[in-house]
């Protein structure tokens, strides 16, 4: 496929500038720019053949740990499957080594594009300079790495989680103020998310910038839930057990906040009432926890982001330049608009 867009781009430049390198094209020239973009318009009869070949994509999925990821391996299968793309889906239930064992299958199996959500930040140095010898395009979905070459990657598609963060803990501080409850002493329990991963650093780091200014709000506790509905009640129970005053409980997913209430719940309190829940993620359990009164806001982190990359990989078959960042538009739902939102929500 990669050497076809190339062959075509070969041609363009022939009718335009009267010249082209008779060399074998590398598969970092599907890089290119937009300039040859239609140039698949009128291709001669043989090379029509291969432009039906499917475009090869090999995609390495985190795991499948919550709601969220479940809606997002379920878009993007869906849109690689309209595209016609020959999907090589690999899911490495939330292990790094998997994870690392996938791509370099993909390498082994030439495909033309890799595309994945790496597990935690750290630790991909190698295999990403593996893919990068191999002239294989790379896509990062969803989750970046803490790698500071960006070379190594075409383009990010993403949430901004320190945004998240922030969002979340701007809604605590507006809250406390809307309720009269300022300057009042509120301990607030965190529910992390996996240790090491990109949202579950931005998301303690974003909350805490929010609320620095506010003395009176401190996180007393703050523990791994792994991004698992199991983990998050068991660490809540645990939280709840020690007997110290909890007002608020922030969870960086709705899973973990989901699996928290039943814990609440289980020893006898109100959530969204003696204890204030907010998520992340805006999964629709979240909505229905909250038109319960049970929860009391969720910040959207959008999962569908199976278009995007289809458009992404469009854009490079094409040979057209991406933006290093593709941010994902996310909003808040507080409690009082989740009736309205609720039959909105698709995952
Ligand atoms: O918030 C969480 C999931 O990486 C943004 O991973 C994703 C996070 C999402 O397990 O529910």
């Amino acid at each position: 496929m990669k050497k076809l867009v190339s062959v075509i781009m070969c041609m363009i430049l022939v009718l335009s500038l009267g010249a082209c390198s008779q060399e074998e094209p590398s598969k970092s020239d599907t890089k290119a720019t937009a300039q040859t973009k239609d140039t698949t318009k009128e291709p001669a009869k043989e090379e029509a053949a291969k432009v039906d070949e499917p475009i090869r994509v090999g995609f390495s999925q985190l795991g499948a740990e919550s709601d969220w990821r479940v809606a997002s391996t379920v878009s993007i299968k869906g849109a690689c499957e309209e595209a016609g793309y020959d999907l090589i889906f690999s899911d490495a239930q939330q292990k790094q080594e998997n994870q690392i064992k996938a791509l370099r299958s993909f390498i082994t199996q030439e495909v033309d594009v890799i595309a994945f959500s790496p597990v935690v930040e750290s630790g991909w140095d190698e295999v990403l300079e593996e893919i990068r010898d191999a002239g294989i395009p790379l896509i990062l979905v969803d989750r970046s790495t803490d790698n500071p070459d960006d070379s190594l990657w075409v383009t990010f598609m993403g949430s901004d989680f320190t945004l998240e963060g922030m969002k979340a803990g701007e809604w605590l501080v507006d809250y406390l103020v809307a309720n009269g409850r300022d300057g009042e002493e509120i301990n607030v329990v965190e529910l992390q998310g996996t240790v090491g991963s990109a949202p579950a650093n931005d998301r303690k780091a974003g909350f805490e910038e929010a609320i620095k200014a506010n003395a009176n709000i401190k996180i007393t506790k703050s523990q791994t839930g792994d991004f698992t509905r199991t983990l998050g009640k068991e660490v809540m129970e645990s939280f709840l057990k020690s007997g110290d005053k909890i007002d608020v409980l922030y969870a960086h997913n709705d899973d973990m906040a989901l699996g928290a209430i039943q814990a609440i719940k289980d020893a006898g309190l109100k959530p969204g009432e003696d204890i204030i829940v907010i998520g992340v993620d805006a999964v629709k359990g979240a909505f229905e926890a909250m038109v319960a009164g049970e929860m009391n806001v969720t910040v959207e982190c959008n999962p569908q982001l199976g278009p995007q990359l289809v458009e992404a990989i469009e854009m490079l078959m094409n040979g057209e330049t991406l933006p290093k960042w593709i941010p994902t538009i996310e909003g808040v739902f507080p409690q009082e608009t989740a009736a309205d939102e609720l039959p909105n929500r698709q995952y």
